[in-house]
């Protein structure tokens, strides 16, 4: 057997590490024949949440489970990780200035991409799932500058296959025949879900959902279903996220090609937030969705696809967001 890959899971005591673990440790990220070990990273108050989710793991005897460690300790936590997956954070409560938001999730990926940078493996992977997830991102890979930057990607896979599922119940669509979707900018209510070179079967999906939903209700509905199901379910969106961050580094490590073991169709690619190279106009280094695949397990964009007026507006907008939550992380002195 192969040795061990080391995942890092940050918030481990929390609802999205309690709901990625488990499929983490049955082999969900690399396929049935590739062992895990897990380190769970937490803060004092979320330890026993995460003792008490390692029990479980134990009592699950997964076989691909080498081994699980606790640790509060960034330098600990990151010890030798491979693929960090960073969901712990400071996300907005109400009467929440964004000046505090930004600030309190600086004193947490601030350390944390250090400690990233000092302790994980060579080829470490991170995603961050905890919002504010692209600038909190942007704080991690500015503070790790020995790890090449496009090692530090953001989550925008729910965003993209929650665009991918919303559309093929729209057109009555199987999710496998959803093709080209994809989620330009931040992830957050300014978001951009883009069908303008969707396919349904091969058809255009804009002839098949009509312009004026496809550019309308549907742009809405995907940009505020984390609202939608706080709203419907009585709490966030847990169970999808723990997918959608499996997804994405799945589809990372093994490629976009193979795409058949996850969610989000078989597309020819897929949505994820990488540091820009200045593609499509985004000012390099904001870490801003983007259609992308994996190929040898590299993000690279989808260049060369068509951007019209109304696609442009909506892209321009979230980039200026993004821009705008750096310029504030970097006058907070964070980056
Ligand atoms: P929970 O509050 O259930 O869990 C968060 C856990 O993180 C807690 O156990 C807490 O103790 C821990 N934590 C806080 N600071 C930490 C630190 N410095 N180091 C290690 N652990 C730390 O939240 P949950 O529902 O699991 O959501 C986690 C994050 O995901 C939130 O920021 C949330 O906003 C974000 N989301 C991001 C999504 C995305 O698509 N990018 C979608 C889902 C979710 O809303």
């Amino acid at each position: 057997r192969p040795a061990p890959i080391t995942v890092t899971l940050t918030g481990a005591g929390g609802q999205i590490g309690y709901a990625a673990m488990f499929r983490i440790a049955s082999g969900a990220l690399f396929g049935p024949d590739q062992p895990v070990a897990l380190r769970l990273l937490e803060i004092p108050q979320g330890v026993k949440g995460a003792e008490g989710a390692a029990l479980e793991l134990t009592d699950c005897a997964f076989p691909l489970l080498t081994s699980v460690d606790i640790a509060t300790a960034p330098e600990q936590g990151f010890d030798g990780a491979n693929v960090a997956l960073l969901v712990g954070s400071r996300p907005r409560t109400a009467g929440m200035e964004r000046a505090d938001l930004l600030a309190a999730n600086g004193a947490i990926f601030g350390p944390q991409g250090r400690a990233i940078n000092d302790n994980a493996a060579d080829d470490v992977r991170v995603l961050v799932v905890g919002n504010p997830a692209n600038t909190n991102a942007l704080i991690a890979q500015r503070n790790a500058p020995d790890v090449p930057a496009e090692r530090f990607t953001a989550l925008t896979r729910l965003d993209h296959n929650r665009a991918v599922g919303l559309l093929a119940e729209r057109a009555g669509a199987a999710v496998a025949d959803i093709a080209g979707v994809t989620i330009w900018g931040n992830h957050s209510t300014t978001q951009y879900p883009d069908l303008s070179h969707a396919t349904v079967a091969g058809r255009p999906a804009l002839e098949i959902v009509g312009e004026s939903w496809g550019r309308g209700e549907y742009v809405d509905r995907v940009a505020n279903r984390g609202a939608e199901i706080i709203e419907v379910r009585g709490g966030s969106s847990v169970a999808s996220a723990a997918n959608a961050a499996i997804d994405h580094v799945h589809d990372w490590v093994l490629g976009t090609g193979n795409a058949a073991a996850t969610s989000g169709a078989a597309a020819p690619w897929t949505s994820v937030s990488l540091p820009s190279t200045g593609a499509y106009g985004i000012p390099e280094g904001l870490i801003a969705s983007v259609p992308a695949r994996s190929i040898n397990g590299q993000w690279q964009v989808v260049e060369g696809l068509d951007v019209d007026d109304f696609s442009r507006a909506r892209i321009d907008a979230s980039v200026a967001e993004l821009a705008a939550e750096r310029d504030q992380v970097a006058a907070l002195g964070l980056i």
